[in-house]
């Protein structure tokens, strides 16, 4: 079997980048270890960028979007007492969308007409230093022109790469995030960034019906020691009182427990093998910059492409430089949001005097809004 360009993962960053070429006329196989269905179960990012959104218009997958998204205008953090608003369009121009990952990945399967192959097992890459790279996997081989690694952070193409020709820089930290979805109105018509002594808490949301909570906790901690009594009840105790009395709590449709990690992979191109995605870069989720780092990798990358085909070589060339110069300001952001916002025992009791005074700071300072929101709604590409 031959290819243009063979896809490793059917994520969004594989499905985004697989669409936009096979827009272009650009011929495009994705394999995928895991079964659709499965892709489709897992609950991640909710929250969009509108550069993200734009790229998935230009992909045509935005009309579902339109119908069913939610736009917000603000964001709100609460922390001892304290309870900030911050009106991202009205300092930035622009809202941010709250539309499920989940549901991306839907209508990005759903529009695509060339091959996906899933549940294949054994994916290996070959060769991608020469002019025809190859892929293997059990019971199958491709060639192509062009290897695009969107295999996540645990996949088979960044491990492919010869040590001495790849940097990696990781930061750990010393807890984990345990979210539940359910079928409840969310608490707030906003998203709720919550920075308390007994640890962070945020409130999302899916729709009008459906929310999403996240509780920061222990590494140590398993997901069935979190019945959803204990859940609700710690939720409760962590949200400032006018939010708690509002809560309504529900039976959970899924819980689970996520690390996190901050994680940049330099470089992103080796001959014709291109990283894009969590198989290049991993920030906490605190900022929501996951999903949006992913689609702004794949709009470089997708137009380095189709560019290479028209006879341009140069966006190539300079697709990592290009995508990391970008990843790295997000990466900041991240890790800034995850310090402020998150409970470290280990910095003490002055550690969390400087968190409070940089959040009284945040609410008495439109620049230091400005600086938030402008990070928050998407950097430029
Ligand atoms: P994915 O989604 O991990 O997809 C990679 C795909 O590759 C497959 N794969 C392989 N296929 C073939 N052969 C192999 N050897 C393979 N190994 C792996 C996998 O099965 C998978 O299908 O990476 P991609 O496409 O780069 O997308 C990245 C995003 O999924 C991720 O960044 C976001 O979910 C992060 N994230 C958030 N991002 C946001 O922008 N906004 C958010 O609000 C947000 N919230 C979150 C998040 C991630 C979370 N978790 C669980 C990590 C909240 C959470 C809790
Ligand atoms: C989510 O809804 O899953 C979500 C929202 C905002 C974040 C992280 C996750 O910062």
């Amino acid at each position: 079997m031959r290819t243009q360009v063979a896809i490793i993962g059917a994520g969004p960053s594989g499905l985004l980048l697989g669409r936009l070429l096979e827009l272009a006329g650009i011929d495009t196989v994705i394999l995928e270890s895991r079964a659709r269905e499965y892709v489709l179960g897992r609950i991640r990012a909710g929250v969009l960028e509108s550069g993200t959104v734009e790229l998935l218009e230009r992909a045509g997958v935005a009309q579902r979007l339109h119908e069913e998204a939610l736009i917000h205008d603000t964001c709100g953090i609460a922390y001892a007492g304290g309870h900030l608003s911050v009106d991202l369009r009205g300092l930035t121009g622009k809202p941010v969308i709250v539309y499920g990952q989940t549901e991306v990945t839907k209508d990005l399967m759903d529009a695509r007409e060339a091959l996906s192959m899933y549940e294949a097992a054994g994916v290996q890459i070959h060769d991608f230093d020469g002019e025809r790279p190859r892929v293997t996997w059990t019971g199958g081989s491709l060639e192509c022109d062009f290897i695009a690694g969107c295999d996540g952070f645990h996949g088979v193409c960044r491990a492919s790469v010869p040590a001495e020709r790849i940097r990696l820089y990781e930061k750990t930290y010393p807890f984990g995030w345990l979210g539940v979805l359910s079928d409840t109105p969310p608490v707030s018509e906003e998203l709720v960034y919550v920075s308390h002594e007994r640890g962070f808490a945020l409130c999302s949301q899916r729709s009008r019906t459906r929310s999403r909570y996240y509780l920061q906790c222990p590494l140590s901690e398993q997901v069935d020691e979190w019945p959803d009594e204990r859940f609700w009840a710690e939720l409760r105790r962590r949200l400032p009182e006018a939010l708690a009395t509002r809560l309504v709590t529900g039976p959970s449709i899924e819980k689970s427990i996520a690390p996190l990690r901050s994680f940049v992979a330099e470089p992103l191109s080796f001959g014709r093998l291109f990283l894009a995605g969590d198989a290049a870069h991993i920030v906490p989720p605190t900022g929501a910059k996951g999903l949006n780092l992913a689609a702004s990798d794949v709009h470089y990358l997708s137009s380095a492409l189709i560019d290479f085909y028209k006879g341009n070589e140069e966006g190539l060339k300079t697709y990592s430089s290009r995508a990391l110069a970008r990843v790295w300001k997000a990466e900041r952001f991240s890790w800034w949001l995850t310090k402020l916002l998150h409970l470290f025992p280990e910095e003490g009791q002055f550690g969390r005097r400087m968190q409070l005074a940089e959040l009284e700071y945040l609410a008495g300072s439109r620049a230091a809004q400005m600086a938030l929101a402008e990070n928050y709604v998407g950097l430029p590409y």
